[in-house]
């Protein structure tokens, strides 16, 4: 799970870790700890990433989901935001849904791109999360270039990441772990 993982210290009590790995099978205390999924605005389970962790928690998370109340039609978690439901069956006691920009389409994915990981930060320190893991959110089907969203990814967690014990960047693709990797060596001082 944590192959090839790198420890970044944030400060006296705070670690960012970049690791390869698959975000199903993440979890490190199994009561404090969140992965987060990168939806769509139904919120109701897709492909990629989202496809594998509703499958890997059951349907009663497509359940839960399906009770976040929409705020416009087919609108559970609008661009930028997010929402947060148990893990069920998954290792995390946590999943917190964000959606990316479709970086092609978006008017400002880099904000849009900083809000979904700001958002979703902000909801895991209003539930007492402690250890969060985090995919490379709109890097796959939204089609973000991996660089660029890597400076947004990093540079987010940053900033907030004194609330958390443990932030990680949990990578699928070894290309994507490579350059997030080298931006975090770039933009943290080790
Ligand atoms: N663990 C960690 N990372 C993963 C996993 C996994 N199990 N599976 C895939 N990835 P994507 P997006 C990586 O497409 O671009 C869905 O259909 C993947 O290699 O999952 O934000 C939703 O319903 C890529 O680097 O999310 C939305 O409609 C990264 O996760 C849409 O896709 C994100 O790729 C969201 O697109």
């Amino acid at each position: 799970m944590s192959r090839g993982g790198v420890e970044f210290r944030l400060s006296a009590s705070s670690v960012l870790k970049i690791q390869k790995g698959d975000l199903t099978r993440w979890s490190v205390d199994g009561s404090s700890d969140a992965i987060v999924n990168p939806a769509n605005e139904l919120m109701l389970g897709g492909g990629g990433a989202d496809g594998a962790i509703h499958r890997a928690a059951g349907p009663e998370l497509r359940a839960a989901c399906y009770d976040v109340p929409e705020v416009r039609r087919g609108v559970r978690c609008p661009t930028g935001e997010a929402r947060i439901t148990p893990g069920f069956r998954l290792p995390a006691s946590h999943v917190i849904h964000t959606v990316g920009p479709i970086y092609k389409t978006d008017n400002n994915p880099q904000v849009s791109l900083r809000n979904a990981y700001r958002n979703s930060l902000r909801v895991a320190k209003e539930n007492n999360i402690q250890f969060v893991a985090f995919p490379a959110i709109s890097c796959g089907v939204y089609g973000y270039p991996y660089e660029e969203a890597a400076t947004v990814a990093i540079s987010t967690v940053k900033e907030s990441a004194n609330d958390f014990k443990e932030v990680h960047f949990v990578l699928f693709l070894d290309e994507i772990y490579d350059v997030w990797l080298n931006k975090a060596n770039e933009l943290l001082q080790n």
